[in-house]
């Protein structure tokens, strides 16, 4: 791999540059979130999965981002497919590389826009992380988060290091995919709206509290969401609960604290106990000011991690 220059982004100036936003011109029909394109299975698609090729732009922040990292180690992939960090603050210039979380290991861009620019001039949709980039094609691959943890749990699994948990396994895919449907609007989303106050916060919070009390009841009876073994629905949930605490609960105005349901609350510790989710985790980069971490280092009683 050639070495890349080391470009950083001056500080954040919302004075100078204003606040991010998307400015979609009136009428425009293109999805924002634009990149979709897959990773393929051999040489005949565009994208082929292949060592060395694929870059994933992540944020510590990021729960979303977070998924994705998640995957690549628990498919694995370390040497299969990089990873680097945004700085964790931006301003209309969007994600930006800082001294903070280092630099652009791939192109040495400033900015994480500098990667949609290059893929599509003008480019006037969302910057966001995840970002999967090739490589090969110097191109946003997709900027799709649901979709490249798939595509990484999926594709490439001939290149795997030991140890590889296949988290989309095909006979778990249709209860993967209902428990997204269900989890993702009450959860994943929910615990913004249940943060907030008046009432369809009420609700989202009545609805989030009333499904933590229904996994707690499931999760006495097996050690994962389904089953024995972590899933993509495991990793999905996760990366809610983890930052609950100190984020959408952080003054305690949801509910007390995700300990009020003890067998969630040792899943998510357990989870924790397993180096793919602790690696992938910077609590500072998502605790709000202030904040109390519970102790997620407690024991959990759920057996040993990686069993
Ligand atoms: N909302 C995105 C998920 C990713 C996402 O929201 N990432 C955030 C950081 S946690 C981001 O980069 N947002 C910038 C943006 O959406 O413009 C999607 O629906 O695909």
């Amino acid at each position: 791999m050639t070495a890349v220059d080391t470009t950083f982004a001056s500080p954040v100036d919302v004075a100078a540059f204003g606040s991010y936003r998307i400015n979609r011109p009136v009428g425009d029909t293109r999805p924002t979130y634009r990149f979709v394109n897959r990773i393929g299975v051999d040489d005949s698609e565009v994208f082929p999965a292949r060592p060395g090729v694929f870059h994933i732009y992540a944020g510590w922040f990021c729960p979303w981002a977070q998924r994705t990292t998640i995957v690549r180690e628990l498919a694995a992939l370390q040497d299969v497919v990089s990873v680097s960090y945004v700085d964790g603050a931006r301003d209309a210039r969007g994600w930006a590389f800082r001294e903070t979380n280092g630099p652009d290991p791939v192109n040495g861009f400033a900015l994480l826009r500098d990667a949609y620019e290059a893929t599509e001039p003008g480019f006037d949709g969302h910057v966001s992380v995840p970002t999967l980039w090739s490589r090969a094609d110097n191109v946003v691959v997709s900027n799709n988060y649901r979709l490249i943890g798939i595509d990484l749990a999926t594709k490439f699994g001939e290149f795997a290091g030991p140890g590889a948990i296949d988290t989309y396994p095909l006979a778990l895919r249709a209860r993967i995919d209902d428990l997204d449907r269900w989890l993702g609007p009450v959860v994943n989303w929910g615990v913004n709206a249940a943060a907030g106050s008046g009432e369809p916060a009420e609700a989202a919070r009545r609805e989030l509290l009333g499904t933590f009390e229904e996994l707690d009841t499931q999760l006495t009876a097996s050690r994962y969401l389904l089953g024995d073994a972590i899933t993509e629905a495991d990793v999905r949930l996760w990366v809610t609960l983890v930052r609950f605490d100190v984020q959408a609960n952080a003054a305690r105005t949801i509910v007390s604290g995700l300990d009020a349901y003890p067998n969630l609350w040792a899943y998510a510790r357990d989870l924790y106990s397993h180096p793919a989710f602790q690696v992938t985790t910077r609590f500072e980069a998502f605790t709000s000011t202030g904040a109390t971490r519970p102790d997620w280092d407690a024991p959990h009683g759920r057996g040993n991690a990686g069993e």
